[in-house]
């Protein structure tokens, strides 16, 4: 049996995409290998640190820990500053998910050697903390979790599948912050030279799908009232004169400037 915290060098491949259209040759390139704790079973990727690069947690089966690490949007990845988080026994699942609802990620893992799923909440920065109850039982053996909200409530619930019971345990989200007031998310739709375009239609779709629109004004400002926080939120302009790229607003609190500018 190895030490609880014994790192040892795996190959952890990342590959590198050469192709970029449907009829492009598809290939990978090996890019580097890193250490993760012992026994990494599985991968998830999100964004840690909020620094728009994607990066990746493991769940490290002998090692009872997790492992981040973060991306540098060139193919490499470094460790933060707390780099193992503990789990339960022997994790075999990961996912990812807002459990407490403050628009940072956080980490579900299946704990297949102690029949439980562990909590950490994510910092923003590419640490993580156990939560109030950091360890949410399943049943026998759980290797794998999937996030979902299977009630409908705005909460983050998750699915774990009991290897060694063949169930599924679902478990419901009970964050308590979800009754806070919405907030607002509003901003301006410009032409390339900055004066504000009227009747363009905004359109703004949460996790789960459900679009809200909004026309805006004589000087081109829109706005969305009674926001629920903690969730992303794809916003979207379409207009006849322009063409807009889509933005992803993480909405912790108000936001007065998610404006839009033409595309080149
Ligand atoms: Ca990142
Ligand atoms: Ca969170
Ligand atoms: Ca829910």
């Amino acid at each position: 049996m190895l030490a609880k915290n014994t790192i040892v060098a795996v190959t952890f491949l990342v590959l590198l995409s050469l192709g970029h259209s449907a009829s492009a040759t598809v290939g990978f390139k090996p890019a580097q290998s890193y250490a993760m704790g012992t026994a990494p079973e599985m991968a998830a990727v999100a964004d840690f640190n909020t620094d728009g690069k994607p990066d990746f947690a493991t769940a490290n089966f002998n090692a009872n820990n997790l492992s981040i690490r973060l991306g540098d949007n060139l193919g490499g990845f470094s460790s933060p500053a707390v780099p193992e988080i503990s789990a339960g026994a022997t994790p075999r699942g990961i996912a990812i998910g807002d459990f407490n609802r403050d628009g940072k990620q956080d980490l579900a893992a299946a704990n297949y050697g102690s029949g439980n799923i562990s909590i950490r909440l994510g910092n923003n920065a590419g640490g993580f903390v156990p939560a109030a109850t950091p360890e949410v039982s399943a049943d026998t053996q759980p290797q794998a979790v999937a996030i979902g909200d299977f009630n409908g409530d705005g909460r983050q619930d998750f699915a774990a599948v009991n290897n060694g019971a063949a169930s599924a345990s679902i478990r419901l989200g009970s964050c308590s912050v979800l009754s806070a007031a919405g907030v607002t998310v509003a901003g301006r739709v410009r032409t390339a030279t900055g004066e504000g375009i009227r009747n363009a239609r905004v359109s703004m779709t949460d996790q789960q799908g459900v679009t809200r629109t909004s026309v805006t004004n004589a000087f081109g400002y829109y706005s969305f009232t009674d926001v629920t926080v903690g969730g992303s939120y794809v916003v979207g302009v379409e207009s006849r004169r322009f063409h807009y790229s889509t933005r992803i607003v993480q909405v912790t609190d108000t936001l007065v400037d998610v404006d839009f500018t033409p595309m080149e």
